[in-house]
């Protein structure tokens, strides 16, 4: 199995494209794009209508693109967390819900949307299962922390600071902070 990353300036938008130039290079492959929903309003939903243009000539058609929706820039968010200590800055970093899955049924294209737990690996199936590009709408928790175990005590001090400082999402910064904790000293944690 091969994945492709824009890493180092976590470059938005190049997910959907490398798919799509992933399946000329191995049409008999499926492949998925995992993507934000920040990067999929700024060129993955156009993107679609380029899969939805070649995939028939694909001889395997799967194409699915996860998006991972949690209505936030959330990666700079936490960049403004954990290196400024600055609360979250709504203006700038809240985006819109958009149906993806609804996007994609409009360039003839397959989806759905997910909001429960349970419906995960449901939807991964129906991807899989698909004749067409697939693009699966994940509802995720913007207050989920990126930040890995290893996260320096600068870090750690400067995103408390940001929820001292009012951030909007405070509450749920600390519930989702203190799971991620307990998770490293439970049998089969990360940590
Ligand atoms: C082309 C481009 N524009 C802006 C940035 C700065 N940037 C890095 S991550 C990010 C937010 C990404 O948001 P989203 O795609 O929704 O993913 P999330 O972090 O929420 O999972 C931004 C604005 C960038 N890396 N590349
Ligand atoms: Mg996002």
């Amino acid at each position: 199995m091969r994945g492709s990353l824009s890493g180092t300036l976590a470059t938005m938008g190049p997910g959907v494209p490398y798919l799509i130039g992933a399946k000329f290079a191995y049409p008999d492959r499926p492949g998925i794009a995992l993507v934000g929903d920040g990067a999929m309003q700024m060129n993955g939903m156009a993107e679609l209508i380029t899969a939805a243009k070649y995939y028939p000539e694909w001889s395997d058609p799967r194409l699915v693109v996860a998006v991972l929706n949690n209505h936030d820039l959330n990666q700079v968010t936490w960049e403004m967390r954990a290196m400024q200590g600055a609360p979250q800055f709504e203006d700038s970093q809240a985006i819109p819900d958009v149906r993806y899955a609804d996007v994609a049924a409009l360039f003839g294209l397959g989806g759905v949307r997910v909001e429960r737990p349970e419906d995960v690996a449901p939807a991964w199936r129906q991807a899989l299962a698909a004749d067409r590009p697939f693009v699966i709408d994940f509802r995720t928790d913007p207050a989920v922390p990126p930040i890995p175990p290893h996260a320096t005590w600068d870090q750690i001090k400067a995103s408390a600071s940001s929820v001292l400082h009012g951030d909007s999402d405070r509450g749920d910064v600390v519930r989702q902070g203190l799971k991620a904790k307990l998770q490293d000293f439970l049998p089969g944690g990360a940590g």
